[in-house]
């Protein structure tokens, strides 16, 4: 078993005695990692290309099955428990408990046997910060419950369960992206996932002159905001546009820069612009990709910045702080490809930086951050790690 950082070995220690202390008895313990997204943004629900990766950022679960029939959980961030009946599920007015009781509400819908379960869990992904700790809390407790209970799904099926949760029980028509990277993360490698096929690739990404560092703009953004499924209604919309030409066309995936010009265009103004950037993101991890297999760091970095420029222009999912941080990196050849990441309108900002040059550029932008917009940013660096998994029985 690989060795797990201080601060995590810490949390893991934390979590596991409030365990002993709460419910008199020994857990097994699960981890989740939080993670980023290189390039392939809101590409996922379009049946697109993604390349995102794991990160050493945790959610933390401990848990043991019970006698009866009932859930039992503490949340070690805020303190807080919530108990629920296996035979009567429904939503909490709290929120953190959906994400666990989302999944347990699919297993027994797949008609899988689990009895009731004690859970204590917590964790180091920032909130709110577009690292996706509610995937990792579905995805630990999807893979929790099928060890615990040996209910033989596969990682794909833990990741669709843990995807299908946030969708139906929380509410948030989100892709794949998150609840895949967070099952499927390996050590120092991207995945180039086609969320149409389910096919992926691990990418090697092991620049020894450049780091990821993450600028957090401490703007709260919420993926259940209208925003998100609207963006992917807006989708739809032009997909069902097309299809009145081309029937064959089930999604942007299929659709070309023609049809959208030809069909969505002169209809709506609005959908054109999100297909545009649908279509060219989806290309772009492509030529990523090439870049990466030639080493071509510069030319990756090029695409990162374009990838701004259309969630800010043609998606509309940035936000002032976001430009903020990406149009100030720019002052610096060292950075050579900033863009706001995941969901948007708040979050951080993924980086690519020389390793020489991280100190100096991560403190003068924290201070013009500051300067600029009246609050102050966080820094992650971020290192890529494995996905889900058992820490300790
Ligand atoms: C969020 C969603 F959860 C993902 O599925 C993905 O769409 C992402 O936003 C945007 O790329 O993280």
């Amino acid at each position: 078993m690989k060795t797990i950082m201080p601060e995590l070995a810490k949390i893991v220690h934390d979590i596991e005695q409030t365990f002993n202390k709460r419910y008199n008895s020994d857990p097994l313990i699960f981890c989740s990692p939080g993670r980023i997204n290189l390039i392939g943004e809101h590409t996922d629900y379009n049946n697109g290309l993604v390349l995102p990766a794991a990160i050493d950022k945790y959610i933390i679960l401990a848990i043991a099955a019970r006698e009866d029939n009932e859930v039992h959980i503490f949340s070690q961030d805020y303190q807080d428990s919530y108990i629920a009946s296996l035979s009567h599920i429904e939503n909490s007015d709290k929120l953190w408990p959906d994400y666990i009781m989302g999944v347990i509400d699919q297993m027994q819908k797949l008609d899988k046997k689990v009895s009731g379960v004690n859970i204590v869990f917590g964790g180091n992904i920032p909130q709110g910060a577009g690292l996706s700790s509610s995937a990792a809390v579905e995805c630990t407790t999807a893979y929790a419950f099928n060890n615990l209970f040996n209910l033989g799904f596969s990682s794909l099926e833990l990741a669709k369960i843990s995807q299908a949760a946030e969708n139906e029980f929380v509410g948030v028509k989100c892709g794949l992206m998150d609840q895949f990277a967070s099952t499927f993360g390996k050590e120092n490698k991207l995945i180039k996932l086609d969320c149409e096929t389910y096919e992926y690739k691990y990418v090697p990404f092991d620049t020894n002159d450049y780091s990821l560092i993450l600028f957090d703009t401490q703007v709260k953004h919420s993926l259940a905001s209208s925003a998100y499924n609207e963006r992917r209604q807006q989708c739809e919309y032009g997909v069902e546009l097309i299809r009145k030409h081309h029937p064959e066309v089930t999604s942007l995936r299929q659709a070309t820069l023609e049809m959208i010009d030809k069909f969505v265009k002169p209809v709506d103004k609005i959908t054109y612009n999100r297909c545009e950037f649908i279509i060219q993101e989806i290309k772009r991890v492509e030529d990523a990709c090439s870049d990466l297999l030639e080493a071509n760091y510069t030319q990756f970095g090029h695409r990162m910045f374009q990838t701004h420029e259309g969630l800010k222009n043609q998606y509309e999912v940035s936000c002032e702080e976001l430009d903020f941080l990406v149009e100030f990196v720019k002052n610096y050849p060292e950075v050579l490809g900033a863009r706001m990441m995941g969901g948007g309108f708040g979050g951080c900002t993924i980086n690519l930086i020389e390793n020489s040059a991280i100190d100096r550029i991560s403190n003068s932008t924290a201070l013009a951050y500051e300067k600029a917009m009246g609050k102050q940013m966080k820094i992650y660096p971020v290192s890529i790690v494995d996905g889900t998994r058992l820490l300790r029985k």
